[in-house]
């Protein structure tokens, strides 16, 4: 602890470290220590590293920043206060307060500047990864000789425990192997994390690890000599080919005399008399709090001002390219509204009744192919499992290395970077990414599916081979309490079509749908196309339950179920009938989707008089009796599966047409 200058740029540095550890200190809780090591490279980056305009954050071509190491964000909120974005002091004082835009980690939504939530280490790395790969797609589609309309860089500062997540190596090898040069992240070498030195626990050598993913390792030794890490920025902004990882050895809580490099610096306030202790050391006054002397918060609102003009720069070319290229940006400023184009919907598929069986995941498919041509923003792909998921565009390349208009995605096996990166690829505007792999899975990528259902965002999500209907492949294989669980998401929309028109209507809400991610279930096994015109028209998916299939007369039961157990239940009904039993048939292929109607249209579809309900689905009985009430009954699965033909399974765990009529018959003599 020897570095002591006392120039406007140090001072600046030290401003940043010490609001950090006031608005900790005040309250009660929080992460001081890393703003303190790490406040020399913020500082690099929002002075003479990013581009960015305070005044307009949502500005198409400014260089994203994400603070992977989420905890540690009084860094970026003093940041986003000093450049004079819309976050005040008053806003700093009240940290981690009820209500405040000052959360304890930072939140997608709340905070102007804040691009994307963070908080679960490895997140934000892998996050941005999907941002690099969105810019990428948009430059390709977009940028033309002369107008370099998107040539954003996307800047992460991440720590020890970022590094030591799997989810960051997942994201790294693809980072790699892409080739994505437009990513420059700096790494918060400390060498300390919650339990004390990460040697306890974490001895690889970074570096090393990083080159052989493919990536330009930079290593600074002194975090506190911010020519050295400008230098590294600017080496890493010159490479466009590998993504840039620079190694920068600071301190946890530098300043403070007696937590400097130990633990106890990480996750709770200094304490008072340190605090006045840290102050002393960088030549402020003790006895005051949140002190921003005058020509700190100029300098920094000088460099926040530099990024005004800067936008206008691009909003003079963005004039210039409207005029030589008026249907891209027509195109792009569509999309980038969150519209779709005229007339997409026209070309979704209809399926006729009588066709061969047809599994939802083919069905899926051609809905792909089909509109693919007239929304070119729809890109994904899938975690190795293009061909069983049906997600392969095929009229389209790959996107690669040297192919960045390519709308199929490789992501590998790597379903949990995979959920991160869509979160990062649909958080930037104008792309509406997907992604793809069996429903039991989804388990491999809860945490991404989370942070996107608090942010509000919308991946689609392909699940398929959703139940023991998948077979063979056994217990490991056949999800049980998938559904429930992502039910059981707030934000979430789950969705599990009945048979090929609905997926066809699945697709439409989804790319319809704001505020949240949408999982699309689907079968790995065929099943009949239900007729339109006997039945109700598939389009009524969009009220997450309709009644499929009316009694002819004042129904006895209802039966409702999800996806492949819908056709099983249009048969008990009219098994039923022809022993003058008459039921109703409900298809409810979304709960959230329900939960939006009004409760005129909810007493339509499950009438208070009538609680003889029988709910059918092939997952976990959980949550079903909601619905069907305690007077109702359910048929599930609330043990795991077998390895076994899945017409076996289907008869093993009752799921027949016989033993749905004689449930429901027992159901309706039950007094
Ligand atoms: C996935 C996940 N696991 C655990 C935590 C809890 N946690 C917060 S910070 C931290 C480790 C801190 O070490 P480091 O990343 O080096 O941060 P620093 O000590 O430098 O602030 C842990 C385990 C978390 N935020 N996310």
């Amino acid at each position: 602890m020897t570095v002591k200058t006392n120039t406007i740029e140090q001072t600046a540095i030290n401003t940043v470290r010490i609001l950090s550890v006031d608005a900790v200190q005040k309250a009660n809780s929080g992460h001081p220590g890393m703003p303190m090591g790490a406040a020399p490279m913020g500082h690099v980056l929002w002075t003479r590293g990013m581009n960015y305009n305070p005044h307009n954050p949502h500005w198409a071509n400014r260089d994203r920043f994400i603070l992977s190491a989420g905890h540690g964000c009084m860094l970026q909120y003093s940041f986003l206060y000093l450049t004079g974005y819309d976050l005040s002091m008053d806003d700093l004082k009240h940290f981690r307060q009820l209500h405040s835009k000052t959360p304890g980690h930072p939140e997608y939504g709340l905070t102007s500047g804040i691009e994307v939530t963070t908080g679960p280490l490895g997140q934000g790395f892998a996050n941005g990864v999907g941002f690099a790969i969105a810019q990428q797609f948009l430059a390709a589609r977009y940028n033309k000789t002369g107008f370099p309309i998107f040539d954003y860089n996307i800047y992460v500062i991440c720590s020890d425990g970022d590094m030591m997540e799997g989810v960051t190596s997942e994201a790294a090898s693809l980072a790699g192997h892409l080739q994505l040069g437009n990513l420059i992240y700096l790494y918060d070498d400390n060498h300390i994390s919650i339990e004390g030195k990460t040697e306890l626990a974490f001895t690889e050598d970074v570096a090393k690890r990083f080159e052989a993913y493919g990536w330009y390792v930079q290593v600074v030794e002194d975090g506190n000599d911010i020519e050295a890490i400008n230098k590294a920025v600017k080496n890493a902004q010159a490479e466009k080919q590998k993504p840039s990882l620079i190694k920068i050895r600071t301190h946890i809580g530098y300043g403070s005399p007696n937590k400097v490099d130990t633990a106890s610096a990480h996750g709770s306030p200094l304490g008072e008399v340190e605090v006045k202790q840290v102050k002393k050391f960088f030549d402020f006054d003790p006895e005051k709090s949140f002190e921003v002397p005058d020509e700190v918060l100029r300098f920094y609102r000088e460099a926040g001002k530099k990024g005004i003009a800067k936008e206008n720069e691009w909003n003079d070319l963005f004039e210039k390219y409207k005029e030589k290229y008026p249907e891209l940006a027509a195109e792009y400023e569509l999309l980038s509204k969150g519209k779709l184009p005229d007339g997409w919907k026209d070309h979704l598929p209809v399926f006729k009744a009588g066709d061969e069986n047809i599994a939802t995941r083919k069905a899926s498919g051609k809905v792909l192919n089909a509109i693919a041509d007239y929304l070119p923003n729809l890109i994904g792909g899938s975690a190795d499992l293009s061909p069983s998921t049906d997600t392969e565009l095929t009229k389209y390349k790959s996107f690669t290395a040297t192919n960045r208009v390519g709308r199929n995605f490789h992501f590998g096996i790597r379903e949990h970077a995979m959920g991160s990166i869509l979160n990062g690829m649909a958080l930037t505007k104008g792309i509406i990414p997907y992604g793809a792999t069996f429903l039991i899975f989804s388990e491999y990528m809860r945490p991404p599916i989370r942070l996107a259902a608090i942010m509000k965002i919308r991946p689609i999500i392909i699940y398929t081979h959703d139940s023991i209907g998948l077979g063979e492949d056994g217990t490991t294989h056949q999800p049980i309490e998938q559904l429930i669980s992502l039910r059981s998401i707030p934000n979430m929309t789950v969705i599990r079509p009945a048979d090929a028109n609905e997926t066809v209507h699945a697709w439409r809400v989804a790319l319809e749908h704001r505020d949240g991610p949408v999982a699309l279930v689907l079968t790995r096994q065929g099943l009949p196309v239900i007729d339109q015109d006997k039945y109700a028209k598939a389009s009524e998916l969009e009220k997450g339950a309709y009644i499929l299939s009316d009694s002819e007369s004042e129904p006895q039961a209802i039966l409702v179920g999800s996806g492949s157990e819908v056709s099983l239940l249009i048969k008990a009904q009219e098994k039923l009938k022809a022993q003058k039993i008459f039921v109703s048939v409900v298809s409810m292929p979304s709960w959230e989707l329900f939960e939006k109607q009004d409760n005129d249209y909810k007493e339509k579809v499950f009438p208070a008089k009538q609680k003889k309900r029988l709910a059918v689905e092939a997952g976990s009985t959980l949550g079903w009796h909601k619905y069907v009430t305690d007077e109702g009954d359910v048929l599930g699965i609330d043990t795991f599966g077998h390895s076994a033909p899945a017409e076996d399974l289907f008869k093993f765990f009752g799921f027949t047409v016989d033993n749905i009529v004689e449930k429901t018959k027992k159901l309706i003599n039950k007094k």
